[in-house]
């Protein structure tokens, strides 16, 4: 799985982003942190290929500076982006 700061990444409307949501500490860090589901976003020109975005949680709540984006990488061995993948259909943590 590839993951770069959301600000940087491409983002497309009609992507759902919320379509899932979930909790867990994802850094390590002992604060939750929340992910979110997009799973209908467009990867390095894939269509539908999903993403995750990851808001991490710090002594004041929940913020999105430094927040990130997972999604598989595009071209590459297997498992990478392919159309329709959905990746971030469902969340958990
Ligand atoms: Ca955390």
């Amino acid at each position: 799985m590839a993951r770069r700061a959301s600000t940087e990444f491409p983002r497309v409307v009609y992507a759902s982003f919320g379509w899932s949501v979930g909790a867990g500490d994802f850094d390590g860090d002992g604060r939750s942190d929340v992910v979110v589901g997009a799973p209908w976003d467009r990867v390095g020109g894939v269509a539908n290929a999903g993403a995750v975005n990851v808001l991490h949680g710090t002594s004041a709540g929940v913020t999105a500076s430094g927040d990130q984006l997972w999604y598989r990488p595009v071209g590459g061995a297997p498992p990478s982006a392919a159309a329709g993948d959905w990746f971030g259909f469902a969340v958990g943590g």
